[in-house]
This record gives C-alpha cells, sequence and structure tokens, in this order.
C-alpha cells in the first residue's frame, strides 16, 4: 500500500512508503521512522540528500507489512522528513511518543542533532557507531560528516571493520562503557561504509575492506537482542543513490534499520 503525504513546512510532502502509515501528531509508535535528507557538502560524492525517498522506496514492491528480523510485522508509522536544525524543535512540537526511532540519513552530521535531542530525554544516553571512518576531523568550520562525533554529548563507541567480530564488539562496548553497557540507553549508527563495497557500492566516502552485510544485520540483531528497550534509536546514513547498483545500497540501509525494529 502506497500513501502520499501532505506536509507542513519542515516536512516534504511527497513521498511514498509501502506500507508504513504517516505519524498523526500525538500518537505513540512502536517505531517512529524520520528522515533527516541533509548533506552538508565536503564529499567527494554527492546525493546523500536523495537518500530518504530511495531508502523508503527500496521497500516498495513488498506489499507487506514490514516483517522484522524476528519474522514479526514491525509496526510504524512515519513522520516523514524534517532538516536537521529542526529535529528537536520538530519532534516537541508534534508530541510524538515512540519506543524506538529510526532514522533515515543524510550524510553522518545527522545523528548530532538527532543523539543530542534524545539525549535530553535519556540522562544516561550511549552511542554505538559503526563506520569505517573514525569522525573526529577537527572542528572549527561546524559540524559537518568528519567531525560530528566531537559535537556529541554522549559516551560513544565507533566499530570499525576490523573490528567486527561479535565477540571484539562486546569487549569493544564493556571497554568503552563497563560491564553492564546493555542496560543504559543506546543509541546505534550505522554508516553504509562499514559495509563491503561489493554490497554496499553507494556511499559517500567508499573504504575497501568492509564486512558483510549479513555480518552488519547479525550484529543489529544480536545488540537488539541484548539492549531490549534500551535501545531506543538506530539511523542509517551516507547512502549515495547516484553511486548506488540497482539500489542495492538503499535495500540494504532499509534492513539494517527495519533489524533494529521494535516487532
Ligand atoms: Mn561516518
Amino acid at each position: 500500500m502506497q500513501r502520499s503525504i501532505k506536509g507542513s513546512a519542515e516536512l516534504v510532502d511527497s513521498w511514498k512508503i509501502s506500507g508504513i502509515a504517516r505519524a498523526e501528531n500525538g500518537e505513540h509508535s512502536a517505531n517512529l521512522i524520520v528522515g533527516v535528507p541533509y548533506e552538508g557538502g565536503g564529499l567527494d560524492r554527492h546525493g546523500q540528500s536523495e537518500a530518504t525517498w530511495h531508502i523508503r522506496s527500496a521497500g516498495w514492491g513488498h506489499n507487506q507489512p514490514f516483517i522484522g528480523s524476528n519474522g514479526k510485522p514491525v509496526h510504524a508509522s512515519d513522520m516523514g522528513d524534517v532538516h536537521p536544525l529542526k529535529f528537536g524543535s520538530t519532534m516537541k512540537a508534534r508530541g510524538y511518543k515512540y519506543d524506538r526511532l529510526l532514522v533515515i540519513g543524510g550524510d553522518h552530521s545527522i545523528t548530532q542533532p538527532v543523539v543530542n535531542h534524545l539525549h535530553g530525554k535519556h540522562e544516561h544516553l550511549q552511542l554505538v557507531v559503526f563506520d569505517s571512518h573514525i569522525d573526529r576531523e577537527p572542528v572549527g568550520t561546524g559540524v559537518n560528516h568528519e567531525n560530528w562525533l566531537n559535537y556529541v554529548t554522549v559516551p560513544s563507541a565507533v566499530i570499525r571493520p576490523t573490528t567486527a567480530h561479535n565477540i571484539v564488539l562486546e569487549e569493544t562496548l564493556t571497554d568503552r562503557f563497563g560491564h553492564g553497557w546493555f542496560n543504559r540507553p543506546t543509541y546505534i549508527s550505522v554508516d553504509l561504509d562499514y559495509i563491503s563495497l561489493g554490497e554496499a557500492p553507494g556511499v559517500g566516502t567508499p573504504c575497501p575492506g568492509g564486512v558483510a552485510g549479513l555480518a552488519m544485520l547479525e550484529q543489529m540483531v544480536d545488540l537488539a537482542d541484548a539492549l531490549g528497550e534500551n535501545l531506543i534509536g538506530v539511523d542509517v546514513v551516507e547512502v549515495t543513490p547516484p553511486f548506488d547498483t540497482y539500489g542495492q545500497t538503499s535495500h540494504l540501509a532499509r534492513n539494517i534499520l527495519l533489524s533494529g525494529a521494535i516487532s
């Protein structure tokens, strides 16, 4: 089923997604989807601002309620797209309540306003980033896709492809956050350049040596299991449709996002 959306000034007013209803102001969603189609420049490859449409429409032909990684339907609603600088104010104004926030980027800088907004709601929030890059370049010219982690107000752990194994993942999170890390509210950010270029060619800053898409999906499922209701948000960022092949990067991004959904 496809629905067209009439949005406000903040919302893009013409997108469609298979089986997902529009979020009404003030309603409760198990999974609230929001797009942040922003690119700040500074990348060799442009097009991250096109990704929200492509990732949503990657499910277009499925004609289903979305099915989560455990085979059960995912109940989700979609608030449309919002500018990163209006993220916090829009969320407050619309009064959405949700168990889990599913965020579609946008370049990686969009994670910063999302996480800082959530930090206002969850004092002990922590951030797990899957990325081939560290994203802590020097500051000075404002928040961008290479330095945004410097502007995040919560503790973070960056998981790079060399530390992809699940045991190493757990060790890394324990080192960074301490034992019992799964007992604190957590946000997961997935840069698609963490995935092997063969499976995810449509990214802003390609990096050879990424992990298999299946390994990423397994890590998401394991993390979601370990965290339970403490997993409060997931994003997929840096998808760059003009450099994609047959939409495969967008489709993988969609599946990663939904593997982090509550179902
Ligand atoms: Mn990144």
